[in-house]
């Protein structure tokens, strides 16, 4: 990893069903990630908030989909800026709602390919975030994000086009407990490595992202992680705006990202759907401050870097 951190906010949250996610980027400010970045001894920059790109009328047959314009404006701005801060550092998305991801990660793999390395992403969400626009019932476009950037049916002439679709067999999503039959369908036939929460209960989550590690190595590939703050147990993290029970412990969380930090592949993080409005007392900002703080470092003992 370089040595420089680059906090970007995405305040996106016309993606998801309910208001509030705007303000995320502000409290992850407020809970210290700058702060807790600067004490890992990384150089960290703050970029501010990114804004969508300008707006333009696109209608979907699907009636059910609403703010798709916005969904394509932001996806635009956020594929450049992430094209940029990837070739300068680690980047790091402030959300926003999940809806993000489409730009983040499109700008991500297209620096994957200019730089001719293998592009993978660790999902960690309580849903696969795999409807296309034609699937999704609820419309809320931030149950869209992998299925656009995996190139699946049907964004082509709605969303800009993507200079690098991700391979899906290159994705791997763990802590899934919420996933819709028109998502499950679509996950099986596209290929995408897919750990639901039973996977976590009967096999623990170590050999999950250690089998999929291995393959990142093997591939000396470059990792983007997505971290949505509903792949946790509602309890120890409330501030979404879709918890569902039965999700990742507090040590779950935290052993995951402290083996990837050991693998060193990870390249770029999102942060997502943490809704200020619902939080308590900023626990959830929080939390996922000190889980992004592990990913980057943070170690309980001063051990010498371990290999996965
Ligand atoms: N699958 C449901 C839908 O499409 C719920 C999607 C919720 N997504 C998130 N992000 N909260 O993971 O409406
Ligand atoms: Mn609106
Ligand atoms: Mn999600
Ligand atoms: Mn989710």
């Amino acid at each position: 990893m370089t040595d420089k951190c680059i906090l970007i906010g995405a305040p996106v949250q016309d993606g998801a069903g309910r208001l509030g996610c705007e303000m995320g980027p502000s409290a992850y400010r407020a809970a210290g990630l700058r702060e807790a970045l600067t004490d890992l001894g990384f150089v960290v920059e703050d970029r501010g908030n990114v804004a969508p790109g300008p707006a333009c009328d696109i209608v979907h047959p699907n009636v059910a989909v609403h703010h798709l314009p916005e969904f394509h404006a932001w996806t635009r701005s956020l594929a450049e800026a992430a094209f940029q801060a990837s070739g300068e550092g680690v980047p790091i998305f402030l959300g926003g709602d999940h809806s993000l991801s489409a730009g983040t990660i499109a700008g991500l793999s297209r620096r994957a390919k200019a730089e001719s390395r293998e592009f993978f992403v660790l999902w960690l969400d309580a849903h696969p975030d795999f409807h296309t626009l034609e699937t999704t019932t609820s419309g809320n476009l931030h149950g869209t994000p992998m299925a656009y950037v995996t190139g699946q049916h049907g964004f082509g002439s709605f969303m800009p086009p993507l200079e690098a679709p991700v391979k899906p067999e290159n994705v791997c999503m763990i802590g899934l407990r919420s996933v819709d039959p028109a998502e499950r369908n679509a996950l099986r036939e596209a290929g995408v490595l897919v750990h639901d929460m039973r996977a976590v209960d009967e096999q623990g989550i170590a050999p999950l992202i250690r089998r999929f590690l291995e393959r990142v190595d093997a591939a000396d590939g470059v990792l983007h992680v997505s971290l949505d703050v509903d792949f946790l147990e509602p309890a120890i993290a409330p501030g979404v705006g879709t918890t569902v029970p039965g999700g990742a412990t507090f040590r779950e969380a935290h052993l995951v990202m402290e083996m990837l930090h050991d693998c060193g592949a990870v390249r770029s993080l999102d942060l997502v759907e943490l809704n200020p409005f619902l939080d308590e007392r900023g626990r959830t900002a929080l939390l996922m401050v000190d889980l992004a703080a592990s990913l980057m470092g943070r170690r309980i003992l001063d051990r010498p870097t371990r290999s996965f």
